[in-house]
């Protein structure tokens, strides 16, 4: 579709495919470079981000290529990179059934991870696991937790640097492991040294003996009854989602929770591990593919030698972009500015609802000259959109994703595309093209692809990690899990447990506790507001808003408040009321409940009625990761009428 007539206002039309894709070229023609940025999608599958990535890289000349985990699990892959040298998930799901210690921290996988939530509850209930769960909010796994640490929010540096203190304390360390193969130890120790229970306790208002008795299960796991593993040790699993990753000491608090796996040696065996539970489906091979602006795919950064490799590949000897580019949040950050992003070209995300403060984002959203957005539904985004390109669904294409345990799978075409909808990486393949001819580049063979076999077997050429991975493996083995480097390759389950991608060592890396947020309560706006998910919608709903039964499940925008709160501000369970914070504003419908800490409350960033928590949340950033600070601001809540 096109607008017609007055930008961000105009009508759309429908259009063919050849009037919209020659607009787009012709646009796109005069942002190459630095003006151009692309947001690829963490729904579609391999070959579509790596065609995307090529296309800007190659096409566009421009480093500008991010996605999603910018807003999720930056901060993982951050600390992950300096500590090991890799960003992804060291172990397997079946590790969390043969682990002796279960710790689940910042995550709700009953609602957000529902099929890893049965895999740990079993580890649970039928081989004796311990379950820990470090979680501000009351969630359903702490039916089955043996201890429940309770933190206030942004508080999980203290909390975890006060476990390890307690693990070095009482001599439970692994230290073959320390001394083998770590370093970094002796600083760490000069940080976590201050880090009594007792002090970590006035910090996050968790009980110091509870702290000691976190720390004893980590360092001493049972060894889980009928187990698969072959070991006689106990491993401990450590997991984590949102709630560590989504404040400003985000890189912290994931560097925290590594020393306390690498301080009790939680890695490299059977049954430990450690695991940032991913988020969308395929947020893993969407990194993987190389759509983040620091590296190419694989995880290959922007060094010489492999610019130069790609280079070659490409038959674009000394064209590529070799210096990193900005990521979601700069982008955005950007648009406007002399030297920032001008013209975007958006696949399969809707940030006018997952960015934070969105009556800010909105408002540069709107200083673009130009936007194109990829998606199969209308959004918010696509509102603001000079071309919309309809793209087809999973169930529609072929090609790969790969899942949060490293695992490569096909997806295989189940249903003709609606429509004249086409494949994500054949209208971005079909666009290169014109531009090339538009433009005189001599790249237009090299998105000549026929299908996403091609694609893969490009991609795996140049990718170390999935050398060994083939459609055709792939279709007899099924899943195989990278590192997988030769076509006799197995693949593998867990990592680490010779050395590290970085090297013989991995590395501790110690934070203090800093300010547990930007933005604290006050007197005008008394209370913390906690985003995130529920069961029965995704993210800001785009999806799920269409399907009656998950609507019917929850049509309008619950506010979760404990009652004591609930009377101190005058509200009424079920009554409607409007929460608001220095950015904006939302109407929503109270839901008393004593899952919530008094002081807090939480809201799912679903929009609903035109109310969504994103209006509310704080464009500050992590310094390390640039991942928005959604968990946690400042609001008020009264009734409304
Ligand atoms: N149904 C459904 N499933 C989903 C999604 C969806 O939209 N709907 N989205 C997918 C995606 S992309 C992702 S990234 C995952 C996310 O999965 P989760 O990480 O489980 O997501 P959140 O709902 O953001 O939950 C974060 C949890 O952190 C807690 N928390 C908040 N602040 C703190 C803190 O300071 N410390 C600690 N320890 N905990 C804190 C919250 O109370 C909450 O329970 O879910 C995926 N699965
Ligand atoms: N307040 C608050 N905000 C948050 C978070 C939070 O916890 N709190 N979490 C953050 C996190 S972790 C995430 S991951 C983001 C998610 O933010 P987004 O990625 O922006 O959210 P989605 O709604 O999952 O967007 C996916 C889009 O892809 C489209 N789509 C599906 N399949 C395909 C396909 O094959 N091709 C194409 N082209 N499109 C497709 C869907 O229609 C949908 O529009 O939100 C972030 N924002
Ligand atoms: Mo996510």
């Amino acid at each position: 579709m096109i607008r017609e007539g007055e930008r961000f206002a105009g009508e759309f039309r429908e259009a063919t495919w050849d009037e919209a894709l020659d607009l787009v070229a012709s646009r796109l023609a005069d942002y190459r470079g630095e003006a151009f940025g692309t947001l690829c999608s963490a729904k579609a599958t391999n070959e579509d981000g790596y065609v995307q990535q090529k296309f800007a890289r190659l096409v566009m000349g421009s480093n500008n290529i991010d996605h999603c985990t910018r807003l999720c699990h930056a901060p993982s892959v951050a600390a992950m990179l300096t500590s090991l040298g890799s960003g992804a998930t060291s172990n397997s799901y079946t590790d969390y059934e043969n682990a002796g210690c279960l710790v689940v921290m910042g995550c709700d996988p009953t609602s957000n991870h529902p099929v890893a939530a049965s895999r740990m509850r079993r580890a649970v209930v039928e081989r004796g696991a311990k379950l820990i769960v470090i979680n501000p909010r009351r969630i359903d796994m702490c039916d089955y937790a043996d201890l429940w640490l309770r933190p206030y929010p942004g508080t999980d540096v203290a909390l975890l640097n006060a476990m390890a203190h307690v693990v070095v304390a009482e001599g439970l360390a692994d230290d073959g492991f320390v001394d083998g193969r770590t370093e970094g130890y002796d600083d760490w120790r000069a940080v976590i040294d201050g880090y009594t229970p007792e002090r970590a306790s006035a910090i996050t208002g968790v009980a110091a003996e509870d702290i000691r008795a976190g720390a004893r299960m980590v360092a001493r796991p049972p060894v889980p009854r009928h187990g698969d593993a072959d070991s006689d040790r106990g491993g401990a699993c450590l997991i984590w989602g949102m709630g560590l990753t989504q404040h400003t000491n985000g890189t912290a608090n994931v560097h925290s929770a590594l020393n306390l796996a690498l301080v009790t040696g939680q890695m490299g065996f059977p049954g430990s591990g450690i695991s940032p539970l991913r988020g969308q489906n395929n947020v893993q091979g969407c990194g993987d593919a190389g759509c983040v602006p620091d590296s190419l795919p694989g995880y290959q950064g922007l060094l010489p030698e492999s610019v130069e490799k790609f280079g070659r590949a490409w038959q674009a000897a000394g064209a590529l972009p070799d210096q990193p580019g900005r990521v979601v949040t700069d982008m955005v950050d950007s648009i406007g500015e002399a030297g920032g992003v001008q013209a975007m070209y958006i696949t399969g995300e809707n940030p006018l609802l997952s960015e934070p403060d969105l009556n800010r984002a909105e408002g540069l959203f709107r200083k673009l000259d130009f936007l194109v957005v990829q998606d199969i539904f209308m959004h918010e985004t696509a509102e603001l959109a000079d071309v919309i390109l309809p793209a087809t669904s999973f169930a529609e294409k072929d090609g790969t994703f790969t899942n949060s345990e490293r695992r490569v799978q096909r997806v295989r075409q189940a249903v003709e595309p609606v429509g004249e909808s086409r494949p994500d990486w054949a209208i971005i393949g079909e666009l290169a093209a014109r531009l090339c001819d538009l433009l005189g580049l001599p790249w237009r063979e090299q998105f000549a692809f026929q299908d996403p076999c091609e694609i893969f077997v490009e991609m795996a050429g140049l990718t170390p990690q999935l050398a060994g991975i083939s459609y055709g493996r792939l279709d007899a083995e099924g899943g195989i899990q990278w590192p997988c480097p030769t076509p006799d390759h197995p693949g593998t389950s867990y990592l680490y447990r010779d050395g590290f991608p970085r090297g013989d060592r991995a590395k501790f890396v110690g934070y203090e506790q800093g300010p547990v947020a930007v933005e604290t309560p006050t007197e005008r706006f008394p209370l913390v507001l906690n985003t995130g998910r529920v069961l029965y919608h995704w993210h800001g709903g785009t999806m799920t808003r269409r399907v009656g039964g998950l609507l019917a499940r929850m049509p309008e925008l619950e506010v979760s408040i404990n009652p004591v709160d609930g009377e101190r501000f005058g509200l009424r369970d079920g009554g409607r009321v409007r929460v608001r914070s220095r950015r904006g504003e939302l109407s929503g419908v109270a839901r008393y409940t004593y899952r919530m800490r008094t002081g807090e409350v939480f809201i799912p960033f679903v929009r609903l009625n035109d109310s969504a928590a994103n209006f509310l949340t704080n464009a500050v950033y992590d310094p390390d990761s640039r991942i928005p600070e959604y968990k946690v601001c400042a609001v008020r809540v009264d009734a409304e009428g």
